[in-house]
């Protein structure tokens, strides 16, 4: 569908929910998603790299509501903090969309109406498993181990609601091709588990509009439906490039998109629903769905755990860069992640990377030849050079390399890029032990070999560097500094040839590009760290659970401040039989009771007629306050109360027994 001759590129990260501040996770997929959009950009593509928030959604209404703010205020405050974050990150996104921008908003409403105008949303009744205090609809699978409500572990019921329907069974044929016919699912080892999972025992209709809760996109036809919340997050990738509206018009530039990126959790989401829908607007398919695994925290015993909030083990990128520098953990995260399987974090392993591949691998070679082009030469190689056949294995080695970074960016492995990368530090380290320029400096005759050798080595860092750019961006320009490269040097047109460099270069060092971590002292800090925010986690949630075990929490009113017994002794409380009741004229609450109350009757007017129509009470027997000052209410006088509970459904008279005669005192 592109138009323009020129290459385009369009990569997306998930839009993400901002009931919570951003963590390492959410961090892996945006800096390899901006990694792969810097080095497209480094080939020439105009690249579109599309980031957001998600903003809808029951949990968003619950958080805000919870908080005491609106669901704008509260999702404002986080989205702040992950734009925050990115710009920290180093994060070269192109367009931010938020699902509560306007342009969306009408953008989805169209969407929705344009798939119910062609017969794919029909309306119907969803029926499942209700978590009443939550609001919360629940699959089977998705229960606790007891059955109940996996947030708040209280029993379930079955439960109906109106609800509009997308009907995904007219694409079963097609996205059974996609999955295991084309490129689209990257790695294709899950496409098989999709088919047999959810293709072959026959595609459910999803359910795609909610009435329970009105944070959400209203169904422009039927107002009090929002539209479920997946369908509008996942229209963010076609109505941020301005599809069904005007506040863009890059849609036939940039779609189909070349890259989405997500992690398995939201794998069916992209790998079903989305190739459904439009599949149903009659828009092509994206080329590729990359689908990496979790980052999960190692704990102390070496178990996987996922990063949860509640157990206080969420890694906070911004306090990691803050004390290791932004890039450095953008290595580590992109290192460690094959795409596919989960990576654990651990401080250990990020510090001892850090140290082997940044400290004594990379920064090494940088410092180390940039020392000796200082010490045998003043900084500047003179021109005149002494070729070796040694040197042919590395020059050959590292023109290569860029063929390799380039498939694997196209094949999203990014850690095997980094690892091509490593292996070429290496083999430039290796080539210093090999020709031994600090013998050749001894020697006024090896001159023109030594300047050679320095050279090379040179050439080899500005064609790393340049390669580790994306991956990399804060420190490349700093190595260019130290290495004499001009920016144009570190081009990607020369990251395949040796000889860029001008003869005569000249190098400035520098500071210390990746200074080594004290590894003993700074785990201990970190664990330090780790085991607060673990224990704050646990508080909180013991201090939760005890809140939902107070009166104060839950629907039972607080308890009011103690009395004495002759406080109590006051209240003449007595049984008494309903003789008859009648509605009070013009009131649609109160009705009025005629009582034997053991003393010769009296009348008693009680708000309860929403609740028990005057035959239902006729002949029971009830208590009453006896002795409580009489009221008029609408002109009719009360000589007293008739005892009743508050309950969540509503209010119900206290009966008695009818073997208790009228008249008898309760204490
Ligand atoms: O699912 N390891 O948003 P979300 C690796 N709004 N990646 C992780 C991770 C971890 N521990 N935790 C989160 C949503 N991620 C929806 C998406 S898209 C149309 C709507 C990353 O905030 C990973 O990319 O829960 C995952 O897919 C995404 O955050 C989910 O973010």
């Amino acid at each position: 569908m592109n138009t323009e001759n020129k290459k385009t590129f369009y990569i997306t990260t998930p839009i993400y929910y901002p009931s919570g501040d951003p963590h390492i996770g959410h961090c892996y997929t945006t800096v390899a998603c901006d990694t792969i959009s810097r080095y497209k950009r480094m080939q020439g593509y105009d690249v579109m790299f599309l980031t957001g928030t998600d903003e809808h959604g029951q949990k968003i209404e619950q958080k805000a509501e919870a908080a005491g703010v609106t669901p704008k205020e509260f999702v404002d405050r986080i989205v702040a903090t992950f734009k925050e974050l990115w710009s920290y990150m180093n994060i070269s996104y192109d367009r931010f969309i938020r699902t509560t921008d306007g342009y969306h908003v009408s953008a989805v409403q169209k969407i929705f109406k344009d798939l119910y105008d062609r017969g794919y949303i029909y309306k119907g009744k969803y029926s499942g498993k209700y978590c009443t205090p939550c609001e919360s609809f629940w699959t089977e699978s998705q229960l606790d181990e007891n059955g109940c409500c996996p947030e708040c572990h209280r029993p379930v019921k079955i439960a109906e609601e109106e609800a509009y329907f997308f009907k995904m069974s007219p694409f079963s044929d097609r996205l059974e091709k996609l999955l295991l016919e084309t490129d689209y699912l990257n790695p294709r080892t899950r496409a098989v588990e999709l088919v047999n999972n959810f293709i072959k025992p026959g595609l459910e209709d999803v359910c795609v509009s909610r009435t329970s809760f009105k944070w959400g996109i209203p169904v422009t036809f039927d107002e009090k439906h929002v539209v479920y919340v997946w369908i509008d997050a996942l229209s963010n990738y076609i109505t941020a490039l301005g599809y069904d509206n005007d506040e863009y018009d890059d849609f036939a530039k940039y779609w189909p998109a070349d890259v989405h990126m997500v992690a398995k959790d939201i794998m069916r989401f992209h790998a079903l629903i989305w190739p459904a829908m439009l599949m149903a607007l009659d828009i092509p398919l994206p080329k590729q769905l990359a689908v990496h695994g979790w980052i999960t925290f190692q704990s102390k015993t070496g178990e996987a755990q996922k990063m949860s909030k509640s157990l206080g083990n969420v890694v906070d990128p911004l306090m990691l860069g803050k004390r290791y520098g932004v890039d450095s953990i953008r290595y580590h995260i992109l290192r460690e992640m094959a795409l596919g399987a989960d990576s654990a974090f651990s401080n250990e392993i990020m510090i001892n990377r850090i140290n082997s591949d940044l400290a004594n691998g990379f920064g090494n070679l940088v410092s180390r030849t940039v020392a000796m082009a200082d010490k045998y030469f003043g900084g500047t190689l003179p021109e005149e050079r002494e070729a070796a056949e040694i040197d042919d294995s590395l020059i050959g080695e590292l023109t290569a390399l860029r063929d390799i970074t380039d498939k694997c960016i196209d094949e999203t492995r990014l850690k095997n890029a980094l690892e091509a990368i490593f292996t070429a530090v290496d083999r430039a380290n290796k080539y210093i032990d090999e020709t031994e320029p600090w013998k050749l400096g001894k020697d006024e005759s090896k001159r023109a070999r030594l300047a050679s050798v320095l050279y090379n080595l040179l050439e080899s860092i500005r064609i790393i560097s340049t390669l580790l750019a994306p991956f990399m961006p804060t420190m490349m320009p700093k190595v260019w500094e130290q290495i004499g490269a001009a920016e144009s040097d570190a081009s990607y047109d020369n990251a395949a040839g040796f000889g860029v460099l001008p003869a005569n270069v000249t190098v400035h060092k520098g500071e210390i590009l990746f200074p080594r971590i004290d590894l003993d002292k700074e785990i201990a800090e970190l664990n330090a760290i780790i085991e607060k925010n673990m224990e704050t986690a646990k508080a909180k949630l013991e201090a939760e659970s005890a809140d939902e075990n107070t009166p104060e929490n839950s629907d039972i009113p607080a308890l009011l401040p103690e009395i004495t017994i002759d406080d109590f002794a006051k209240l003449d409380i007595r049984a008494a039989k309903v003789l008859s009741v009648e509605k009070v004229k013009k009131s649609d609450k109160l009705l009025c009771f005629r009582l034997d109350d053991g003393m010769g009757g009296r009348q008693v007017v009680s708000g309860i007629a929403e609740y028990y129509t005057p035959e239902e009470l006729t002949g029971k027997t009830v208590q009453i306050i006896a002795n409580l000052k009489p009221i008029k209410l609408r002109g009719v006088e009360s000589l007293g109360m008739i005892c009743s509970a508050d309950t969540a459904d509503g209010v119900k008279v206290l009966f008695l027994d009818d073997s208790i005669p009228a008249g008898s005192k309760i204490r």
